[in-house]
């Protein structure tokens, strides 16, 4: 099940889902769109989808509540559907949806959770200042080293789960809603004991749309960092 969550990409939302059914197995997998929605009518767009083809599936939530709310409510329904493995990519064509049978041969090569990253070998970005290149580093940085891991990029988005991943990290004890998220659902993975397997990638820089990415999403996820720790060495996580 790949997991796209939308919030105003009423003009990205088409190209990516047709984008996506050429690289997956329409006979097997699908792509869930899960839309809080959107002022900008891309939820409606997202039900012509649905109608379309028919491994499209929408899930509308009634407002804007953060990223890694949507997942949430994205990897329940994939799980309830009895999804084998749980994709999660945005849909503004930063990550390269060419890439998903890779994340998905690494899964079913023995990786529990295939994350694509920027900060190693062969990967990197396109088109990034030098201010959201060193948030991204930076942030990623500073995670490392705090929680004492070795994944080179702990704020990415585009990752493949295996399902019992996501069975045994406690998904509703997630609060955090920007690349908290993100950072938070790599950490309890490692902590469980599963294989983590980095992905190189190339991020592009979203060409339409808006980012809905701010400073409070920074300062979130750096403050959630240390209490991460904190609970990990109190044997919380
Ligand atoms: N359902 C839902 N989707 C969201 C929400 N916030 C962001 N998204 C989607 O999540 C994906 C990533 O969000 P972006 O705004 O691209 O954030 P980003 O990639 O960190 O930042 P930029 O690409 O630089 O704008 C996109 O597909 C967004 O439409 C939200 O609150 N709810
Ligand atoms: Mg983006």
């Amino acid at each position: 099940m790949v997991c796209l969550p939308t919030y105003n990409e009423r003009d990205n939302l088409e190209p990516m889902v047709r984008a996506l059914g050429e690289q997956i197995d329409t006979a097997r997998d699908r792509v869930l769109v899960i839309d809080d929605n959107s002022p900008d009518g891309t939820g409606a767009i997202a039900d012509e989808l649905q109608a379309e083809l028919p491994w499209v599936e929408v899930l509308h939530r009634e407002g804007k509540e953060g990223l890694g709310k949507a997942y949430l409510a994205g990897f329940h329904r994939a799980l309830a559907e009895g999804a084998e493995l749980v994709l999660e990519i945005d849909c503004d064509f930063s990550h390269d949806p060419k890439e998903v049978p890779h994340q998905i041969a690494t899964c079913e090569a023995g990786a529990d959770l295939a994350l694509g990253s920027r900060w190693v070998d062969g990967g990197g970005t396109v088109n990034w200042g030098r201010g959201r290149m060193f948030v991204s580093r930076g942030g990623s940085f500073y995670a490392r080293t705090i929680l004492g891991v070795h994944v080179r990029d702990l704020t990415g988005g585009f990752k493949c789960f295996r399902r019992t991943v996501l069975e045994t990290i406690d998904l509703d004890a997630i609060a955090a809603k920007g690349y908290g998220f993100q950072i938070e659902t790599t950490y309890r993975t490692l902590r469980a004991g599963f294989k983590v397997v980095e992905i190189p990638i190339t991020f592009v820089d979203r060409r339409v749309g808006e980012s809905k990415m701010d400073g409070s999403i920074v300062v979130e996820a750096m403050l959630q960092v240390p209490v991460l720790r904190y609970r990990a060495l109190r044997g919380q996580l």
